[in-house]
């Protein structure tokens, strides 16, 4: 080990460290800013700064590698005036409407401030303006509350390889945005929400439909319903000072029929309807020779990605809508019909765990199906400005008519999902067997970043893989180009799927995605059905009203194409 001192005290340290994972591992907490845990440590924010006793530099924590005998202050007066000059510095320039601001509960940079007890800011120089961005249907940007940490830019140009949000310019003229000032919508931006949620201030966020969709509750005219996305459920109790990974279905359920919604129903029953026309769309090909490998389509950033980025491979891509929109053209048509509405009193509703969500419900070619997506976030902020305190409700239960689901819907929210509930599927109707073991290991997990495996469906190897982070979708796409073979794959735009969607409730634990992937886990193993072709909901909707999977109703209630 490293001998190392730290404010006058001797330790040992691992090596490979950087001098800020040393600090943390022995509890010496450092403000930072920029960094953002095993991701990205860029020092640009100059906030984490300790003092190097030997050579009596400042140096960034964050970046800096721990070194043999290295002695370091952490506390001493310089590095406490420096790091408060330089938060003043970034303050000075930034647009503090603190109250009512989107990230007013999140805010690193207020929180920052807060604990190192800045009351008036030094410097009051000249202040960059730039207009608001409000031209996407999903992201609102307010650069002039961007204080240039470059996380956003990190996670949208490496991690995504979207390359949207980027630095132009020098010094105090050093801008983020698109290209040439551009505004979001001009731009290939896939509105993942990555940047929302890396964003350690108010820069960028979800565009808010709150208003919107209390102005429908409260419209006695309109009938509105709600659905909720299977990773919400997983998330939603971090809002409300509940760990990371806690089952909050009943007490949501509850929320939203207090917040006056006239039917709560349930994604993850389109969930498990998705899998029987995505299931019989890859029977159908892999029988007759069809066009493979087959891409899931229910991840409206991997589609927008791929429509700007690989538009050679669209004829792979599934033409199924994704479960939103399969629930959006049944409530306009199958539920309409059952309840004797007239179009335009009925008003749908989403929650969902992504900023893509508002984006993929206004793609013209579907905007009838679903009128408002909220995220997780804008949900929880609904369920406070109501006072209703979600941990002290009953367990509430969804509408019988499209709100049973099996184990395999719940676990969509998470990377591997929707192949797993596929081949849950695909499997028993293809070999007319049942399977032997339900958890399909292989498809599981968030540390690899691209998952694969092979398995033999009556006497063919078939092989799949699972990608999430758009960065890994690239690599995938590229692999094939150069001649690797698989049968099925699935794409998520976002690192862990939907539970790491961009609408999720902002979390700095690097465990939280793990927990809220294990909670989906423990869902899928309660339920009493496991496989999506045996929800009974299902079953009567086919009978009753669409046929069969894959008939010519399915296609065109919950079929689509795409564009380039
Ligand atoms: Fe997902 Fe979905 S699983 S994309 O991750 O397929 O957003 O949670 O709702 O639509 O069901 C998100 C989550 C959904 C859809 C489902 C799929």
């Amino acid at each position: 080990g490293l001998k190392i001192s730290v404010d006058g005290e001797e330790y040992t340290a691992a090596e490979d460290m950087t001098v800020l994972e040393f600090l943390r591992s022995i509890n010496k907490e450092v403000p930072n800013l920029c960094y953002m845990e095993g991701v990205y440590e860029s020092g640009a924010c100059r906030v984490c700064l300790v003092e190097n006793v030997d050579s009596g530099e400042l140096i960034t924590s964050c970046n800096t590698p721990l070194e043999e005998g290295m002695r370091i202050e952490t506390k001493n007066d310089r590095v406490r005036q420096t790091r408060i000059m330089n938060l003043e510095f970034l303050l000075s320039n930034h647009e503090s409407d603190c109250p009512s601001c989107v990230k007013n509960g999140s805010c690193e940079l207020r929180q920052i401030t807060e604990e190192m007890g800045i009351r008036d800011v030094r410097f009051s120089g000249e202040k960059t303006e730039q207009p608001v961005d409000e031209s996407s249907p999903a992201l609102r940007r307010v650069p002039d509350k961007c204080i240039n940490c470059r996380r956003c830019e990190n996670i949208c140009s490496d991690t995504q390889t979207v390359n949207v949000l980027a630095a132009e310019g020098r010094g105090f003229e050093t801008k983020i945005g698109p290209a040439y000032f551009e505004e979001l919508a001009s731009s290939p931006c896939v509105m993942c929400g990555q940047c929302a949620v890396a964003c350690p201030t108010g820069a960028i966020a979800e565009k808010e439909y709150i208003n919107e969709v209390w102005r429908a509750l409260n419209d006695s005219d309109q009938h509105v319903i709600v659905q909720t996305a299977p990773a919400v459920r997983v998330a939603l109790a971090e809002e409300f000072d509940q760990p990371p990974g806690t089952i909050a279905t009943g007490k949501m359920v509850s929320a939203l029929r207090i917040m006056g919604f006239d039917g709560v129903f349930d994604t993850q029953f389109t969930a498990d309807l998705t899998i029987m026309e995505e299931g019989t769309e890859f029977i159908e090909r892999f029988e007759s020779g069809g066009q493979l490998p087959l891409f899931t389509s229910c991840s409206p950033g991997w589609i927008k990605f791929i429509e700007a980025f690989y538009p050679e491979f669209l004829d792979n891509v599934s033409s199924c809508k994704s479960p939103q929109q399969m629930f959006g053209a049944l409530a306009n048509s199958y539920y309409l019909e059952k309840e004797n509405l007239d179009p335009d009193e009925l008003t749908v509703v989403s929650i969902m765990p992504c900023t893509a969500k508002k984006y993929e419900a206004d793609r013209p070619e579907m905007e009838e199906d679903v009128d408002y997506v909220l995220t997780t976030r804008e949900f929880a902020q609904m369920i406070k400005q109501q006072g209703i305190h979600l941990w002290n409700l009953p367990e509430g239960n969804y509408d019988k008519l499209m709100g049973s689901s099996t184990g395999a819907a719940a676990i969509f929210g998470t990377t591997g999902g929707v192949m797993e509930a596929a081949l849950r599927t695909a499997y028993e109707l293809i070999t007319e067997q049942e399977l032997p073991e339900l958890d399909f290991s292989p498809a599981r997990g968030l540390s690899e970043g691209i998952k694969e495996a092979s398995l033999e469906l009556n006497g063919t190897e078939v092989n799949i893989a699972v990608s999430h982070g758009l960065g890994n979708a690239r690599e995938v796409l590229e692999a094939i180009k150069n001649g690797r073979e698989y049968h099925f794959v699935e794409f998520m735009s976002c690192p862990g799927g939907c539970i790491g969607g961009g609408g999720q409730p902002i979390s700095r634990e690097s465990e939280t995605l793990e927990k809220r992937m294990k909670a989906l886990y423990e869902i899928d193993r309660e339920k009493d059905r496991r496989k999506s072709h045996e929800n009974p909901q299902v079953q009567k909707l086919y009978s009753e009203y669409l046929k069969e999977a894959g008939s010519s109703r399915a296609h065109e209630l919950l079929h689509t194409d795409y564009t380039t």
